[in-house]
């Protein structure tokens, strides 16, 4: 058989052009943004890898479908579109739709835990893990070791440990287990995505306990394809029969739309159980809107219903995830310390291996970040102590043992040759790697501090 690339199943219709600033004006921009990318101004970036939240490029079909907007307060068509979308595609009975995925992490968190609650989960998410303790919770990471290893090579980096999430039974009783958290994929860890293998197995246990789970399916239609590539016996199968068997495992599942499903705005809860689907129903017309429409538009709904179906097409996935298997290659290609084995949604760099003379209260990732936007205007995000914030109780930062930078791509938007000028820009960060200074925290705020502290050199 004679071999061929592979390429995107798309074309591009519409652009829109990029500015690349001066080293001077880059160096000056992310002074007065405080050293942290969250705080530039996007006009100021040349290629955006912030995150791939809201950033992706919609289709033809959905920028079509927010003409069909219907902009009812209640009972909007779109909602029915989308209900039935997720009925169809996740298999999930009951739709509360919330503007984006934190607001429905905030009410599964406050209908389900209680004050001196225990939520073990497959390493945290920062807003996920915040409303867990808004709501009184204790957060438990059961994930396997092998997460916490940017060097294993383990193909399910996500998968839980059964011992360590029987341990935390045995230690404080199934009651005090509202649920377990488990998130395809693991965003913390480098994309990483849980084996259905392993997801069967906690659901034994968990039933055994009349633990629920919550799903945090952000992902979940990329970690499919990681199964449908990596894990024995389902070869054969589609990424939309993956994404409906692990979504048949679990109770309940959190979204936020605005990754896997292709919209700018948008999220969902999803649960089979009508005692919580009320409360939901209940709470949403507080802090969101009408439970037709949650704090979106008419013509966002559908957006999200047409996106929902294009992202579990084997071909969407198979290029999505390799873009980003693309760039891991090329880095890896010149011994570039980044997480193994290559993510789904982004390559994450190993900031303590770019500069093991920086300590964590120096900020390494921070660093990093910032010095990568100096270099070529590639705007990246830390992935390491300060996400991580302080422990609640001794107020001293949380050290977590990945300290990384997310090189997050935004799905049908860059281009093979955008991946290229990343690359080698890493690899010039990487040669003068020793010539980096750490940084000094300036300002921190209290919740989520990444998103808003500002730092100064050191
Ligand atoms: O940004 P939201 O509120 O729509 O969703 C929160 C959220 C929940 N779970 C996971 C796994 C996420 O990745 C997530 C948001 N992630 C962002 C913003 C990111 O840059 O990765």
């Amino acid at each position: 058989m004679k071999r061929r690339s592979w390429a995107e199943p798309y074309k591009i219709k519409m652009v829109e052009p990029l500015k690349m600033l001066s080293k001077k004006e880059r160096e000056k921009a992310i002074d007065e943004a405080g050293y942290n990318t969250f705080l530039l101004r996007s006009e100021d970036v040349y290629i955006d890898l912030l995150t791939d939240s809201g950033t992706s490029a919609m289709s033809d079909r959905q920028w079509a479908g927010l003409m069909l907007g219907d902009e009812a307060y209640a009972g909007s068509r779109n909602f029915y579109h989308l209900e039935e979308t997720v009925q169809t595609i996740y298999g999930y009975k009951h739709l509360v739709p919330t503007h984006q995925g934190r607001a429905a992490e905030h009410m599964i968190s406050k209908i389900l835990i209680k004050q001196g609650d225990y939520v073990p989960g497959n390493m945290y998410f920062t807003t996920t893990k915040l409303h867990q303790e808004m709501a009184g919770a204790k957060f438990v990471d059961v994930i396997i070791d092998e997460a916490h290893d940017p060097n294993s090579e383990y193909p399910f980096k996500g998968d839980i440990d059964l011992n360590k999430l029987q341990a935390l039974i045995d230690k404080v009783g199934a009651d005090k287990i509202p649920y377990v958290a488990m998130a395809t994929t693991v965003n913390m860890a480098g994309g990483q995505p849980i084996s259905l293998n392993n997801l069967k197995a906690v659901r034994e246990l968990t039933q055994k306990y009349g633990i629920d789970i919550v799903h945090d399916m952000t992902r979940v239609a990329e970690n499919a394809y990681m199964i449908q590539q990596k894990e024995p016996g389902y070869q054969d199968k589609t990424v939309a029969e993956i994404v409906k068997e692990i979504n048949s495992l679990t109770d309940h599942a959190t979204m936020s739309a605005k990754k896997d499903a292709l919209v700018n705005i948008g999220g969902f809860l999803a649960t089979n159980d009508q005692r919580v689907f009320e409360e939901a129903r209940n709470m949403v017309v507080v802090y969101e809107g009408l439970h037709t429409y949650g704090g979106l538009a008419g013509r966002d709904m559908e957006a999200m219903a047409i996106g929902i179906k294009e992202s579990v097409m084997d071909e969407h996935q198979k290029a999505r995830v390799g873009q980003v298997q693309y760039l891991g290659n090329l880095l890896l290609k010149q011994g570039i310390p980044v997480v193994k084995p290559i993510g789904t949604h982004g390559v994450f760099l190993d900031a303590k291996a770019f500069y093991p003379h920086l300590t964590q209260d120096e900020f390494p990732a921070q660093t990093l970040a910032a010095e990568l936007y100096i270099d070529s205007g590639v705007r990246a995000m830390e992935r390491g102590v300060v996400s991580a914030g302080r422990n609640k109780e001794t107020g001293k930062h949380n050290y977590p043992k990945l300290e990384l930078v997310r090189l997050t791509i935004p799905r049908r938007v860059y281009t093979q040759a955008h991946m290229d000028v990343v690359a080698e820009s890493v690899i010039d960060v990487y040669e003068n790697a020793k010539n980096a200074r750490g940084l000094k925290m300036i300002y921190e705020p209290k919740y989520l501090r990444f998103f808003q502290a500002r730092f100064e050199k050191l």
